[in-house]
């Protein structure tokens, strides 16, 4: 009775024995998705995880990112999912969209696969942004994305196996 009188806290591992990782990634902003890629191969790896665990798939731009990761998690091959593209603001309304319409759409299919999907798209208002965040001054997104990769997938494989054990309450009807 390790947990006596305490609720019972669920958590993934960064361990990635055993499991099986997907990427998409988008050719768009490639100077940056590349460097994202890297990084989230190396957390990964750092993880534990053989090249052979991870598939990476290439789309056009972050547009297609969320098509492409729901028909991936439909397979059933996978844990977890990274989705890396790289949005930059323009002068028109174009990135609104693309941003925002990239994000809804992988959080509807992550929903709707069950699979859980790492939002590694970066957002940003110049290319200088995003060169920080892909490896200079505020770290590699992809390796952050990465390692919530490994977590996500550890947390829902157990999360998939834990059935509620009967309460008292159902117990004495
Ligand atoms: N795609 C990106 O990933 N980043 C961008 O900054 C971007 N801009 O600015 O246009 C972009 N556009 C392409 C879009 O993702 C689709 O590939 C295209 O519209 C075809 O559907």
């Amino acid at each position: 009775m390790a947990n006596a009188g305490k609720p019972e806290r669920v958590r993934g591992e960064f361990n990635a024995a055993g499991l099986r990782f997907g990427i998409v990634v988008s050719r768009f902003n490639s100077f940056i998705t590349d460097r994202l890629l890297a990084g989230a191969l190396d957390a990964l790896k750092q993880s534990g995880a053989a090249d052979e665990q991870t598939e990476i798939v290439s789309v056009p731009g972050s547009f297609e990112i969320p098509i492409a990761a729901k028909k991936l998690a439909g397979t059933g091959r996978f844990d977890s999912l990274i989705c890396i593209g790289c949005v930059l603001r323009g002068e028109t309304s174009h990135y609104d969209y693309v941003a925002s319409e990239t994000a809804r759409g992988i959080q509807l299919a992550q929903i709707d696969a069950g699979v859980p999907m790492i939002f590694c798209v970066l957002t940003c208002d110049t290319l200088e942004q995003a060169i920080d965040r892909a490896g200079l001054k505020s770290g590699n997104k992809g390796y952050e994305s990465g390692l919530a990769a490994v977590e996500m997938a550890s947390l829902s494989r157990k999360l998939s196996k834990t059935s509620a054990p009967p309460s008292r309450a159902s117990r004495r009807r």
